[in-house]
């Protein structure tokens, strides 16, 4: 195996013979397997779409086989297998298909659009030579990476619209597109960044699709202040980002006498007022995705996983725990739909009924619902703060969390920020300093909380405005300054984003990806100022212009 997708990738370069993150070499060596097979339906639905045919069915496939690869998501080797099974299986579909209506496919010749078997051995050994290394040029497998990273992220976003019923033709096409392009030979370098920027504004697409998808369905975020304390009723955790698969149990435990609670990037599920309308719905329970082995240990009830991140469960609570979409790993229960798309979680309830309720592990509030509809609607308060010197810069704080200690660098960050700044955050990394007290600066609280990783959506919608009404030219000239952690892949979708925006000097830490060669790396800092980050008081000078 060899895979540097995320920010633990191993000696900072990439796991070789165990993920970090649990995920075992053959399971490894199979989603590069499904990657390929998801290129080879490219090549043929690609042509599809274009002479007219409904591509509906492969563009989904290929957004789920893409998710199902994120990090933490899927760790079950059956699944891979199953699924590449499924793929190889359409593909001849959508080759028919295409030969059907006249079309040319004698174009078609590379082996990810022509290789086959229907063994599990075979996979095995044909994953071994479809990986990430297959490309030896150092600069060209980078930049083939980044893209394949962005689209996962893209994926999964894409995936949660869906689940509500909203797609968007022009990220599928640009999907296909892009998984053919990094099977192409004769691409220039250049041509890989052009499509590596062309992934940044589907980026922003498939974020404002999301948006609209979870607003028109659940209302707009609203503040909210969230108890992290719990209840004495037997109880359901929820995780991940699937806010259908929330909806769904959150009904079907209503009268049940089983409580939910949030976990991790399921926090802002309490912001959305179609959800904090029922009183069986009581709190946050814990923090971020990696302190789950201790958290779902003393939450005592079952737990849905319905995305990333799922750590490798310990066998104290492992049979508590489900999957549902994208996620997987072996031995667990995984929740299936029926036809019309319907989730039965029943099993996961009569399962909370037998379950001791959550032990205590803390207390008290946190507030959060600042996506852009509510921050727009404080726009003239926000506006004064600035103009007055109140407020003298945003930090926009976004992305993920995880195990890592140097990631400390941004609790500690958060508290050294002076009085007269405020964060903007959305995703994971907000575990690490939304429970400080950092106070507000005239009723607008310090730590704006917009939700989930891709309401990075809502900063970038934040930010637009400002610069409208400050008549500025260009976004870089307010005063928003961007110190971005980053984890797995939607945070890559969500920083290809931002630079499609035209977001200069983002920092990223707590360390540059793995994926980067030094070349790629030199382009993103050249072209866009990209920077990574050092201690917390060199960069809290850089960032305030000391
Ligand atoms: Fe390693 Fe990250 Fe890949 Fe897991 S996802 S195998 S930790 S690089
Ligand atoms: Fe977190 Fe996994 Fe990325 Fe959605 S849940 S931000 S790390």
């Amino acid at each position: 195996m060899f895979c540097f997708q995320c920010q633990e990738a191993a000696k900072g370069t990439g796991c070789t013979l165990r993920g970090v993150c649990g995920k075992p070499a053959d399971v490894a060596n199979l989603q590069d397997l499904l990657i390929y097979s998801l290129k080879g339906i490219s090549f043929y639905n690609n042509r599809a779409r274009e002479l007219g045919i409904d591509t509906k069915k492969a563009d989904r496939l290929i957004v789920e086989g893409l998710f199902m690869t994120i990090t933490n998501a899927n760790f079950d080797k059956a699944r891979f297998v199953a699924r590449i099974k499924d793929a190889l299986k359409l593909r001849d579909e959508v080759k028919e298909s295409v030969v059907k209506v006249g079309g040319s496919i004698s174009d078609i010749t590379h082996d990810a659009a022509t290789w086959f078997s229907d063994s599990e051995e075979l996979f095995e050994e044909k994953s071994r030579y479809v990986g990430v290394l297959a490309t030896e040029n150092e600069d060209v497998r980078s930049l083939r990476e980044l893209l394949i990273y962005g689209l996962k992220g893209m994926a999964a976003y894409a995936e949660h619209a869906l689940n509500l019923g909203y797609e968007d033709d022009g990220v599928y096409t640009f999907i296909g597109k892009a998984l053919v392009a990094t099977t192409d030979n004769t691409l220039s370098a250049d041509e890989l960044v052009a499509l590596v920027m062309e992934c940044g504004k589907y980026g922003v697409d498939v974020m404002a699709l999301l948006d609209k998808a979870n607003t028109s369905t659940y209302g707009h975020p609203e503040i909210t202040s969230v108890n992290i304390g719990v209840k004495n009723n037997p109880a359901i955790l929820v995780s991940g980002h699937d806010l259908k698969d929330f909806e769904q149990l959150l009904e079907q435990t209503e009268g049940t006498g089983v409580d939910v609670y949030t976990h991790g990037e399921m926090l802002p599920a309490h912001y959305y007022p179609s959800f904090k309308k029922h009183s069986h719905f009581v709190g946050n329970y814990g923090n971020a995705w990696w302190k789950q082995d201790k958290e779902f240990d003393s939450f005592n009830g079952p737990i849905l996983l319905t995305t990333n991140c799922l750590v490798p469960p310990k066998d104290s609570y492992r049979d508590r725990v489900y999957t549902t979409g994208a996620v997987g790993f072996e031995g667990l229960t995984h929740i299936v739909p029926d036809a019309n798309g319907e989730k039965d979680f029943s099993q996961i309830i009569e399962h909370a009924k037998k379950c001791a309720s959550p032990i205590e592990i803390e207390t008290g509030e946190i507030v959060g619902g600042f996506a852009h509809n509510t921050v727009l609607s404080l726009a003239d308060k926000v506006v004064d703060a600035v103009k007055s010197g109140a407020i003298k810069r945003f930090f926009v704080m976004a992305g993920c969390d995880g195990r890592m200690k140097s990631r400390d660098y941004y609790t500690e960050f958060a508290k050294t920020l002076p009085q007269d700044t405020v964060i903007l955050t959305a995703g994971c990394a907000k575990y690490k300093y939304n429970k400080l007290e950092l106070g507000d600066i005239g009723g607008i609280p310090r730590v704006l909380d917009a939700g989930q990783c891709n309401d990075s959506y809502s900063l970038a919608v934040i930010a637009l405005k400002l610069k409208e009404v400050f008549e500025l030219n260009d976004i870089n000239e307010l005063p928003i300054s961007y110190n971005i952690a980053w984890y797995e892949q939607k945070a890559v979708i969500v920083l290809l984003a931002l630079l499609y925006l035209g977001v200069k000097n983002i920092h990223l830490g707590p360390t540059l990806p793995a994926f980067l060669s030094a070349n790629v790396a030199k382009v993103l800092v050249d072209t866009f100022g990209i920077g990574g980050i050092t201690n917390v008081e060199d960069d809290m000078k850089m960032f305030m212009g000391a």
